[in-house]
Parts: C-alpha cells; sequence; structure tokens
C-alpha cells in the first residue's frame, strides 16, 4: 500500500499546488523550451468517472500547451504496460498513467527510470516498496472515502442492518482502500453486517448483474455499498426489475458524484454519494511542467472533494462539470 505522507504535508503540497497552478500559464516547454510531450496510459473508458477523467486530461494539456499521447487500455494491465514501453520508446518527456490494479509495475518502471524519463502516478497509486519508480502521486484518498461511506452508514441504521457490496476492479487501489474505510467505520456497530461482496468492475452492467445474483440469494438486503455511482446504477436497474424501491426498499451508498449518480441522488434512488473528484487535469499538468525542469515535487498531492446528500444533489446538479 503506497505509504502515507502525513495529512498535513498533503495538505501544504495541495495549497502550493493549487496556488502556482493558477500563476503557472505559459507553453508546456521544459527546461530546454521545447515542447513538453506528455505519454498518457488511461484505464479504460469504463464509467462515467473516467470519461470525465480522459476529458480533464485532454483539455488541461491543450490548455498548457502539452502535446499528449493518450492510450486506453480497455481496462487489461498488459495493455497499460504496452502503452508505456511504447512511450519510453518514442522518448517522451514525462509518462502519466492511472494503474489499473496496484500490482506489478516495477519492471516497466524500472525501464522508465532507466530512459531517464519520469513518471507520475494519477487517480489510482501503486503497491511498491521503491518510490523511486514515480516522482508523484495525484489522487484521491480512497480509504477516507471509504470511512465517509461508512460514517453514513453507522448514523443512519436503525437496528440489524443487512449490507450488500459492489466491489470495483479487483486489485485496484479505489477497490482495496474503499472497502477497507468502509469496514473500518461500520465496525463500531456489529448490527451493521456486510452479508455479500463481490467485483462489479466498476462497470453498469457489471453492477446489475452481481445485484440480481444477490437478490437471489440474500433473504434480506436493507442497503447497497457501490464502490462506484456506475455499478449503483446498474443496481437500481435490478432493483426495480425485482419488484422494489431504490433508495427505499434498499437503500444505496455510492461514489464518484458524477452526474447520473447525481440525478439519482436528487431524486431518491440512491441515498448518499461520496465525491470522488476526476478533475486532475489541471494538477497533472502542472506537476509535469515541474518534473521536466527538475524542480521537486510533493510525493503525495490530494484532491479535495467532499459528499452529498440528496438535498445536496438537488442543489449542486445545476452546476456540476461532469
Ligand atoms: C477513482 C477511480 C475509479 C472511479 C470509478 O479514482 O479510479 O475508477 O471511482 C472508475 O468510477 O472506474
Amino acid at each position: 500500500m503506497l505509504k502515507k505522507i502525513t495529512t498535513a504535508a498533503s495538505v501544504i503540497a495541495l495549497c502550493a499546488l493549487t496556488a502556482c497552478g493558477s500563476g503557472s500559464g505559459g507553453a508546456g516547454t521544459g527546461s530546454s523550451g521545447d515542447t513538453i510531450t506528455m505519454g498518457f496510459a488511461q484505464v479504460g473508458a469504463e464509467s462515467g468517472w473516467r470519461t470525465a477523467n480522459t476529458k480533464s486530461v485532454q483539455d488541461e494539456a491543450k490548455a498548457a500547451g502539452i502535446d499528449l499521447k493518450f492510450s486506453d487500455a480497455q481496462q487489461k494491465q498488459e495493455n497499460q504496460i504496452k502503452a508505456i514501453r511504447s512511450y519510453i520508446q518514442q522518448k517522451v518527456k514525462v509518462i502519466a498513467f492511472s494503474p489499473v490494479v496496484e500490482t506489478g509495475w516495477d519492471t516497466v518502471l524500472l525501464e522508465a527510470k532507466r530512459a531517464n524519463i519520469p513518471v507520475i502516478l494519477t487517480d489510482r497509486a501503486i503497491d511498491s516498496d521503491d518510490t523511486s519508480l514515480y516522482k508523484t502521486f495525484l489522487g484521491s484518498d480512497f480509504v477516507e472515502e471509504g470511512r465517509k461511506a461508512g460514517d453514513w452508514m453507522v448514523a443512519n441504521a436503525t437496528g440489524p442492518t443487512n449490507v450488500v457490496e459492489l466491489q470495483g476492479t479487483t486489485g485496484a487501489a479505489p477497490a482495496i482502500d474503499r472497502k477497507k474505510g468502509f469496514e473500518e467505520k461500520i465496525a463500531s456497530k456489529p448490527d451493521i453486517k456486510i452479508v455479500a461482496s463481490q467485483t462489479g468492475d466498476f462497470t453498469r452492467s457489471g453492477g446489475k448483474q452481481v445485484m440480481e445474483a444477490f437478490l437471489k440469494s440474500q433473504p434480506k438486503i436493507d442497503v447497497v455499498y457501490a464502490h462506484n455511482d456506475d455499478m449503483g446504477l446498474g443496481a437500481i436497474e435490478a432493483i426495480k426489475a425485482a419488484g422494489k424501491v431504490p433508495g427505499k426498499d434498499i437503500k444505496i451508498i455510492t461514489v464518484d458524484a458524477v452526474k447520473d449518480g447525481m440525478t439519482a441522488l436528487s431524486n431518491g434512488e440512491i441515498n448518499f454519494i461520496v465525491e470522488c473528484n476526476p478533475l486532475l487535469g489541471k494538477q497533472l499538468m502542472d506537476l509535469a511542467k515541474k518534473v521536466v525542469k527538475g524542480e521537486e515535487v510533493p510525493a503525495r498531492v490530494v484532491t479535495e472533494e467532499g459528499t452529498f446528500t440528496q438535498e445536496q444533489a438537488k442543489a449542486a446538479l445545476p452546476k456540476r462539470q461532469y
């Protein structure tokens, strides 16, 4: 698991970066003045969150004058590794990627290091003892996101509560950590039990299929904890098909706060959403410019994000960018 830098250091890092981000501007050039080329190996296009994240990276690269080479791995680690190797061969100035799973990256990142190409982790972390393989990790604290979901569960449980969990991609940092944070919080109330837990791979179809199976196998389901909105939206389809009312007969907690999720929250089909900010593009480009110039950057840059109730979603929806 990524070694945690103290929260204070992360917050300072966030403020420092945000400040310099507003003042930086200028074309995306390295110390030699030539255009920065960035190789970005994206996870895939599995969710509304991923679509918003991709748009943010592409838009902000353009705004920063950075030449972006972009690949979609269709949620396969071997495709991301191939893309990183291709960027090394193309001698890009910097590589950024969102690791689809936490492990299996040391070999290819060592190749990037030997080619003197700095690497930035964005969105998801890797589980490696060798922190020299990347310059920084920009993204959310997924354990904290799980804790926020667990806090809502504890505060809103009224007696014995059976929870079914729709996990994200097996081995992915957000899946591992959102589970960890949620379980940490519900441990304080023994009558809240996770009676079934299975991956829906962060997709709407995956969430629907797993929820259909849970509805058949579980005699009593009170709450769904979905690691992202898309799986929660799939669960809503399954719950309705079973003749039950989502948000009432079976309450739903999700993570992300993309537009479709917030719409379901505002109309009462979801009960609580923990935000996970996909708009990482600006911070990523600011970090890339610094890294290419050989400037020091924080080891960890945490993104800012909140939570939404049904009432808060109604107010926030008109202003949401994604
Ligand atoms: C979280 C991100 C997750 C989202 C999902 O930072 O990696 O992957 O929560 C997405 O929607 O598929």
